[in-house]
């Protein structure tokens, strides 16, 4: 590690150097895994669809960074980076994707449909909302335990206009749990822009609904959504209940790659790309002498050795044996060939 320049101005939000740089491997780690996985999509490898976060690694980041060991997170297809920060590893990523036998869900569930309890996250469900009301329900378990965990859990824009979100939200208000929520403003849901969503300008106006205190923070700005985070969490951890955290940021990529995107303005593309987290961070930590451009660049060598070896790994593996298609379905499975290959009558 080289030696701070003299010429450094003070660390940050209560990070330590190493942190720093830590942060900038779980960045590139995202971007660079979901562009190996691009690439393996457009070569048919990839099982069903491929969720991107490009523009919005750095809210996922900072925000689960600010955890600790013991909390627990919730992420969505969008929050990759969250899930590498506790500790899921890319190879099971591209497992995962690719629906190999050796996957997570042994081929049964695609993209980030999975779960780690050991590592403490649990998996993300497709009903927008469900996760909030979950959450609230798992933060309550630590409260009632007088465990000093907290919960984080996120929800997009569109997710904040569900049913589900509102009775999860004033479920963890009412019961105070330490229950952090982080509300994704990305400009869209599919194709609805935020403004066809709701008529609140800001997503944390949501919070005086039920009674909690809400901040809105530039999603882009890593180190501004570490800060935040950190405090939320610090709070919950306090007692002092639950907090809402709008990250205005920008989904630079269709729904899902089969998407093209073509609802979103090329102008509005290019805006938010010239104000790309990665490229913000990169030039904060070198302007303000917090690292060096060469310990960048080892980081983004030891990034794509890592994703080189995963990849080939993945790839190799095999998909699932047909004969365990049942398993965990039933508690005491039929064998398969009596039901798939039984004539009717026969
Ligand atoms: C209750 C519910 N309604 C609709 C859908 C279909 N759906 C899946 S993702 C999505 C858009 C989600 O938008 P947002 O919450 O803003 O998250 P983003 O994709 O922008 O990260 C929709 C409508 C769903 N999964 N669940
Ligand atoms: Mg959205």
């Amino acid at each position: 590690m080289a030696i701070r320049p003299a010429t450094a101005t003070p660390l940050p939000a209560g990070l330590a150097r190493d942190d720093l740089l830590e942060i900038y491997y779980y960045l590139r780690l995202t971007r660079s895994l979901e562009e190996r996985l691009a690439a393996l999509y457009r070569q048919g490898k990839v099982i069903g669809g491929l969720y991107r976060s490009l523009g919005q690694e750095g809210e996922s980041v900072a925000s689960a960074y600010a955890l600790e060991d013991g909390d627990v997170l919730s992420p969505l297809t969008r929050n990759l980076g969250s899930m590498l920060v506790m500790g899921a590893k890319p190879v099971e990523i591209l497992r995962q994707y690719m629906a190999k036998g050796t996957s997570p869900t042994r081929g049964r569930e695609m993209n980030i449909h999975f779960n780690d309890l050991s590592l403490g996250y649990l998996g993300q469900i497709s009903p927008l909302g469900d996760m909030v009301a979950v959450m609230a329900g798992v933060a309550l378990s630590f409260k009632l335990r007088r465990e000093r965990r907290v919960g984080l859990v996120y929800i997009g824009d569109g997710g904040t206009c569900t049913g589900a979100f509102h009775e999860g939200a004033n479920f963890a208000a009412v019961m105070r749990v330490p229950l952090v929520v982080i509300l994704e403003n990305n400009g869209y849901a599919y194709s609805t822009p935020t403004y066809k969503e709701t008529a609140i300008r800001r997503l944390a106006l949501r919070a005086k609904a039920y009674g909690v205190p809400a901040v809105t923070v530039d999603g882009n700005d890593v180190i501004a959504v570490y800060q935040a985070t950190r405090e939320a969490v610090q709070r919950a951890r306090a007692g002092e209940g639950v907090s809402f955290i709008e990250v205005v940021t920008y989904r630079r990529k269709g729904h899902a790659e089969h998407d093209d995107q073509r609802y979103q303005p090329k102008e509005e593309i290019e805006a938010w790309a010239q104000r790309d987290p990665i490229d913000r961070y990169v030039e904060r930590l070198l302007k303000e002498g917090w690292a060096e451009r060469e310990e960048l660049e080892r980081l983004d060598a030891e990034v794509s050795a890592e994703l080189d070896e995963a990849v080939s790994l993945a790839e190799r593996e095999p998909p699932p044996d047909p004969e365990s298609a049942l398993d965990g379905v039933f508690a005491d499975p039929p064998k398969a060939e009596l039901l798939w290959f039984r004539r009717l009558g026969g």
